[in-house]
């Protein structure tokens, strides 16, 4: 572990526990608004600054030095396991996952191998070790959860509407469920070798699911999601998160599941999860990122009402509700950043 204190306020939120100030991390804060990202960028392909470990722990460093952040999240993406298991997978600049040969039938689900971390992605588990040595906070795994995954193997890439996704769960459920179990077996076999390897929290990204109603949710998603959880849970107690996007109808569903902390976009405030949505588990949320590229007053007016509702209760991570552009100002972060952390020691 690196000489200075180690910095564990977002794991005591994560348990709930009392803090020095409320924590804060930005999903992707590893990326394109940084110029020293672009810089590494330029001279390797995604997958390849994923593979390299030490170029991986320095794209992942970069946001804590840069701007102060009390965690770090491994440079990685969701499609990462999924390219050794027989997905072709590439990360275009400027799109996202783009897929070679997306999910049609069941024999295209039946052939997608198991995935084994050692052999199929060491530089990952290298990665988290080499960083647990360099970092004084902690260091979050991820994956990406069966939803989501599929919705990218199915659609072939980034999609507005996923309506080859719903239209294979409804006309093929046989294979559907084959799939979403394989992927739910991804999920935990990927995240337990994180956490072996030194992760500290893991979170579950699924960012698209908002885009199913409750009653298809919970016959064609919650059982995974509750064995994925539920496995979690037996094999260590390390804390895990679950989001995803436009996800507000559904958190009634995900207050069931054995994750510790739910990850709220910009749509449904704190209060109205805690008091109209009886959500008692720790939240983490949930800033428009958007809202960055305004003015600072208007985002300090905004970080402000946020903290005052995360503080009323202990069990609040400062996020933002989705993902950082790249047009936001590393300068807004860091100011952003510092003013979470005095205004919530204040509080
Ligand atoms: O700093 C970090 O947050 C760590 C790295 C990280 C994470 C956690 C990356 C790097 N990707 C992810 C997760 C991820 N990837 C998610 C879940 C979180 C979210 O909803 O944002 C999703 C949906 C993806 C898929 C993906 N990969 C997209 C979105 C495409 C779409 O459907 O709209 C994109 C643009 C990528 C590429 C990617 N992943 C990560 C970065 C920095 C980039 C940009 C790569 C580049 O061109 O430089």
């Amino acid at each position: 572990m690196a000489d200075k204190t180690f910095n564990d306020n977002f794991l005591r939120a994560c348990r709930q526990e009392s803090v020095d100030h409320t924590p804060v991390w930005y999903m992707r804060q590893a990326g394109r608004y940084q110029p020293e990202y672009r810089k590494i960028r330029e001279k390797y392909t995604f997958f390849e600054m994923n593979e390299i470990p030490e170029v991986c722990a320095e794209v992942t460093r970069l946001p804590v030095e840069q701007l102060g952040v009390d965690t770090a999240i491994l440079f990685a993406d969701i499609m990462t396991p999924l390219k050794p298991i027989g997905v072709e997978v590439d990360i275009k600049s400027g799109v996202g996952p783009v897929i070679a040969n997306p999910i049609r039938h069941v024999d295209d689900v039946t052939k997608l191998r198991d995935l084994e971390p050692e052999n199929d992605v060491p530089y990952i588990l290298e990665s988290v070790k080499m960083l647990n040595e360099q970092l004084s906070v902690p260091l979050i795994g991820f994956s990406g959860a069966p939803f989501t995954l599929a919705s990218y193997m199915i659609e072939g890439g980034p999609s507005k509407n996923y309506h080859l996704t719903k239209a294979f769960m409804y006309s093929q459920p046989e294979a559907w469920s084959v799939l979403m179990e394989k992927l739910a077996s991804l999920t935990v076999t990927y995240l337990k070798a994180q956490i072996t390897a030194g992760a500290k929290a893991v979170q579950v990204f699924d960012s698209w699911v908002g885009a199913l109603n409750q009653p298809d949710y919970r016959h064609y998603v919650a059982p995974i999601m509750h064995r994925i959880f539920g496995e979690l849970k037996e094999a260590s107690d390390v804390p895990t998160i679950y989001f995803g996007v436009g996800a507000g109808h559904l958190l009634p569903e995900w207050n069931c599941l054995q994750a510790d902390v739910l990850g709220l976009d910009w749509r449904t405030t704190i209060d109205t999860a805690r008091e109209e949505l009886g959500i008692r588990k720790s939240l983490q949320g949930n800033l428009d990122p958007s809202l960055l590229l305004g003015p600072w007053e208007m985002i300090e007016a905004q970080a402000r009402e946020i903290i005052d509702q995360g503080v009323k209760e202990p069990g609040h991570i400062f996020n933002l509700g989705h993902g950082t552009y790249p047009e936001i100002k590393v300068e807004t972060l860091q100011r952003l950043t510092a003013f979470i952390h005095e205004y919530s020691q204040q509080n």
